[in-house]
C-alpha cells in the first residue's frame, strides 16, 4: 500500500510525520528510507525483505562490502533502484535479549546513529519503519516512544534533517505511535 499521511507535529520549524503503509513505496520527495536490518546487513524478512526485493541486488553487493553493524549503530548505502538517495541500516535491538533500559538505550542510539549519517550526507527527509518492532518483538507502545522522543529531540537541535517520518505497516502499529504522539504533544507542548 502507497503511504498515506496519518499525523504531524511541528518541533522547532521541523516536521514529524506518522504515516502508514509500505515504505518502499516513496516516491523521491523523500530522500532517504532507513531499514530495520540485523548485524549481518545480509538482508532477511519483514522490512528488511521489502526494501532488498524493490532496491534490486546492487543493494545486497553493497551491502557486503560494509562487513556488518553492531546493534544500536547504522550504515549508509545507495538505494539501489529504489528512487531514493540512500538507505540507512538500523539495527535496532532483539527486545528479549537485554533488560528494558538497555533496550531502550540501544533503540534511540540506532535512530540517532541514522540522523547523524542523514545529515552528514546532506538529506533533509527521512522516513523509518519501527525499528525493532516486528521479529526483534519490541513492544509497540514503548518502541513509539522512543522512536518519538528520539526524534524529537533530534527536530528540537534544529538540525538537518528536518523532515522526519514513520512509517506503520499495520494498525496496531498505527494506534501505538498515535498515543505516544498525543503523549509527546502534551509533554512538549508541541504544535499539531
Ligand atoms: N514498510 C513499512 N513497515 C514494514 C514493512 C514495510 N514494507 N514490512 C514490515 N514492516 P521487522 P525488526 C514493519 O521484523 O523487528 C529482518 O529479518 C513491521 O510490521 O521488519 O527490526 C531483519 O533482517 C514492524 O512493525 O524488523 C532482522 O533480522 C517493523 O516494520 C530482523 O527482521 C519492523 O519489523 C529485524 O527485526
Amino acid at each position: 500500500m502507497k503511504p498515506v499521511q496519518r499525523d504531524r507535529v511541528d518541533v522547532a520549524g521541523g516536521s514529524l510525520e506518522l504515516w502508514q503503509g509500505d515504505i518502499t513505496q516513496f516516491g523521491p520527495e523523500i530522500e532517504a528510507i532507513a531499514n530495520a536490518a540485523n548485524s549481518s546487513l545480509l538482508g532477511g524478512g519483514g522490512v528488511d525483505g521489502a526494501i532488498h526485493r524493490a532496491a534490486g541486488p546492487a543493494l545486497l553487493t553493497e551491502c557486503r562490502s560494509l562487513g556488518g553493524c553492531p546493534t544500536g549503530e547504522a550504515r549508509i548505502t545507495g538505494a539501489g533502484r529504489l528512487p531514493q538517495r540512500h538507505v540507512i541500516h538500523c539495527v535496532g535491538p532483539v527486545y528479549s535479549q537485554r533488560n528494558p533500559a538497555e533496550s531502550a538505550r540501544l533503540l534511540a542510539s540506532t535512530y540517532r546513529a541514522a540522523l547523524r549519517l542523514a545529515r552528514d550526507h546532506g538529506l533533509n527527509s527521512l522516513a523509518f519503519p519501527a525499528i525493532s518492532t516486528g521479529v526483534y518483538g519490541y513492544p509497540l507502545d514503548e518502541a513509539a516512544r522512543v522512536a518519538l522522543s528520539t526524534l524529537a529531540e533530534h527536530l528540537a537541535t534544529g538540525r538537518p534533517p528536518r523532515r522526519l517520518l514513520l512509517v506503520l505497516y499495520d494498525d496496531a502499529a498505527l494506534r501505538a505511535h498515535q498515543e505516544a504522539l498525543t503523549q509527546l504533544v502534551e509533554e512538549r507542548s508541541l504544535r499539531r
